[in-house]
């Protein structure tokens, strides 16, 4: 029997690039919808970019468009990046839409009706100067426990505090720098605390779909009953808290029906916006009963799945308040949630200094091949929730080796002979050869890893094909066959047999390379492959087309580039939330004077000490500035082609005659800067005393020994 299944991927937010960490669930996600219909299963698989909220607004705001003309653009762009990665949603739409907005009333509307809608006034903070409530990530202060600076207004960074916003020391706006100050307003909220909410929760985050398979991940399952008990806890521990769904304006987002002023909060419609996308999908498509999918009734009555691909991040979100909101609004339910863990990248966490904070865009920008990635991905993913490690040299030894080396190799050397010696067409294939690939198909064991997304144990099964391929070809060795003349019956059947090998692999493999598969499909002149019915072979007499090339190489020296192209120095990898807190840190400093600067230096780590380059100089040349009164120019020699030219601000303390051949320290990525007297290409470090209250300014010296170009670390 056939399965109908709703597939979605998390909604990216719509201020930001896709990057390789995206890309780990939207590949997975992909790849499970390609096996799904390979087996002849309907799945309407659908995204959509989520929209609203304060980041959105703000950043709209600052590049001087509305958020409708940002959120256009970034749509573009994202959908560009999954196509660009084979990820083939059926449709994309966004959560600023008549669909999105109609869903997000009916839901809401619901929940109002079963009591489920409260409303309660609370204090937040308010920025005075911008006239608006402060999202907590958007409130910046000294960390309650360890008094580290700039901290957000949720957690710390530095020592791991969670606290509220209201217990930051010295709070600040991230947005205009302003002293934040507390206000009320009535906030509407879903009650999650009510006893039937608790209740259904317990019961769906621990059961089975009707399939019977988990709805969670085990470990998924797990971290829920730390949030809900069970049912021997006893009642008031482990309720859980009313769900704050409404914010003030000014908010890009929907303005909550019959509260003027009131917005949905961007969590209440994001999810939503899986419905929303597949009505839309459904409207342009004419032969969906979207009801069949969406209505608790209807749903149960089709027999249909709705399956949501999501990140560990967001699961608190999908496993508690989607489901409940679902579920007391009448509509269906997820049957499963299939969380993915974060992306390493080289066992750490990605990082812009490092370049390994890889956007989609720079690496097809690159010319590098998607699906070497989607394979590497797939390699790696075994349907849990750990965290996916790309380790690049790992990355380029498993596609050379499995794809170039051992399958794209069968093809490559057998189907040469067929072209020439056959005039193109198969003979017989060899049923002892093809016995063991007969066996796994009928095991059913690669589909079950597909199945159950442990694509590591599919691609492994695979790949043990492929030896035994391999194998069949080194044995029997066409090329030697080839010069035989009373041989032309063997070779005939040794690249025909292979061939059918080739296809078997392809079709193993196509959810993961549905490019290369395609291509492969054109070369054996075959129609699309599908997962169904009885093995097969390539029939005798079957003509294949001319071979043509499948897949190159990696070469270390592209991803190399394509780390370079990512690698940010310190100033411009500022995101934009850093960047309005060092703006208003700066203000933030005058007011607060060198206390602040000095005291409560917070730690940083040593991948944050690594991001500063610095090297030991010599100074060149050294001259007064023309117009200046603080200013040296200076022409440093770091060991690279020519001197840099950086200014410093060291006039009162030194002459510039008595500098030059000397050895100093400079920060060598600082990123350039234009100053009024030229570019300053770096800066020189110099020691001053914190409270200014001594004029003197001491450049440093390395010991004798050092030259031009050393790292200081
Ligand atoms: N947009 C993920 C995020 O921004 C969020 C996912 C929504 S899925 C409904 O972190
Ligand atoms: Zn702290």
């Amino acid at each position: 029997m056939s399965r109908k299944i709703l597939v979605t991927n998390a909604l990216p937010y719509a201020n930001g690039d896709i990057h390789l960490g995206h890309l780990v669930g939207y590949i997975q996600g992909d790849i499970w919808v390609r096996y799904q219909r390979m087996r002849g299963n309907t799945v309407h698989y659908v995204c959509a970019d989520d929209t609203h909220g304060t980041p959105v607004m703000l950043r709209a705001e600052k590049e001087g468009i509305t958020p409708e003309a940002l959120i256009g653009r970034v749509h573009g762009e994202h959908l560009r990046d999954f196509t660009d990665f084979g990820v083939a949603f059926d449709n994309y739409h966004s959560t600023h839409s008549p669909e999105n907005r109609a869903y997000a009333e009916d839901v809401y509307a619901r929940l109002q009706a079963a009591k489920l809608i409260d409303t309660r006034a609370i204090e937040q903070f308010y920025d005075p100067v911008k006239e608006m409530f402060l999202p907590d990530r958007f409130i910046k202060g000294e960390c309650p426990k360890c008094g580290a600076a700039d901290q957000y207004g949720d957690n710390c960074e530095v020592c791991g505090a969670a606290y509220a916003p209201t217990e930051l020391k010295n709070p600040y706006s991230a947005v205009s720098g302003a002293k934040p100050v507390l206000k009320t307003s009535e906030h509407y909220f879903f009650r999650l605390s009510d006893p039937r909410a608790v209740a259904f929760l317990r019961d769906w985050t621990r059961g089975t779909n009707a399939a019977g398979t988990r709805r969670l991940q085990a470990e998924a399952a797990n971290k829920m009953k730390e949030w809900l008990g069970d049912d021997s806890t006893s009642d008031g521990e482990n309720t859980l808290s009313d769900w704050d769904i409404s914010r003030d304006a000014p908010y890009f987002g929907f303005e909550i029906p019959g509260a003027p002023g009131k917005y949905f909060y961007v969590w209440l419609d994001a999810p939503i916006g899986y419905l929303a996308s597949f009505r839309n999908l459904a409207d342009k498509r004419g032969d969906i009963v979207v009801d069949d999918f969406v209505d608790a009734a209807g749903a149960e009555a089709a027999g249909t799945e709705m399956v949501h691909f999501i990140g560990k991040d967001i699961l608190y979100f999908h496993a508690l308040f989607w489901p409940a909101m679902l579920q007391f609004a009448g509509l269906r339910t997820p049957s499963q949630l299939c969380v993915n863990g974060f992306l390493t990248v080289d066992g750490a966490k990605m990082s812009k200094s490092r370049g390994t904070f890889i956007t989609a865009r720079s690496y097809t920008a690159q010319n590098l091949n998607p699906e070497w990635l989607r394979y590497y991905f797939a390699t790696k993913s075994n349907g849990t929730m750990e965290d996916v490690d790309l380790n690049l040299d790992d990355m380029i030894a498993k596609v050379n080796s499995d794809l170039v080396g051992k399958y794209v190799n069968i093809a490559s050397r057998c189907a040469g002979f067929i072209a020439k010696r056959f005039d193109g067409k198969l003979g017989a294939s060899d049923s002892q050869a093809t016995a063991a690939f007969k066996a796994a198909f009928e095991s059913g064991v690669i589909a079950q890893a597909y199945e159950e997304r442990d694509y590591g144990r599919a691609l492994r099964e695979i790949m043990h094909l492929a030896d035994l391929a391999n194998q069949y070809v080194n044995d029997h060795k066409p090329w030697e066959l080839a010069k035989q003349e009373d041989k032309e019956v063997q070779l005939h059947a040794v690249c025909s047999t292979a061939l059918t090998l080739f296809r078997d692999l392809t079709l193993y493999l196509k959810p993961v390379l549905p490019s290369l598969a395609e291509k492969v499909e054109a070369f054996l002149a075959i129609t699309p492959l599908a997962w169904k019915g009885e093995w097969q072979v390539l029939p005798t007499g079957h003509a294949i087309s001319v071979y043509a090339h499948l897949m190159t190489r990696v070469e270390r020296k592209q991803i190399d580039a394509l780390l370079d192209a990512n690698r940010e120095s310190l100033a411009p990898a500022m995101t934009e939330a850093k960047a309005a807190s060092s703006q208003q840190r700066h203000a933030e400093k005058q007011q607060h004077a060198a206390q602040t600067a000095e005291t409560a230096s917070p730690h940083i780590s040593i991948d944050d000490f690594a991001k500063v380059d610095l090297r030991i100089a010599k100074i060149v040349s050294a001259e007064h500035v023309e117009g200046a009164d603080k200013l040296i120019r200076l022409q440093l020699d770091i060991g690279e082609d020519k001197p840099r030219q950086v200014f410093a601000g060291i006039k009162s303390a030194y002459d510039p005659g008595a500098l030059v051949g000397r050895f100093t320290v400079m920060v060598a990525n600082l990123a350039p800067r234009k100053m009024k007297f030229g570019m300053s290409e770096g800066m020189v470090l110099a020691a001053s005393d914190p409270d200014g209250t001594s004029s003197g300014l001491y450049i440093l010296s390395p010991d004798a020994g050092a030259t031009a170009g050393m790292r200081v670390k």
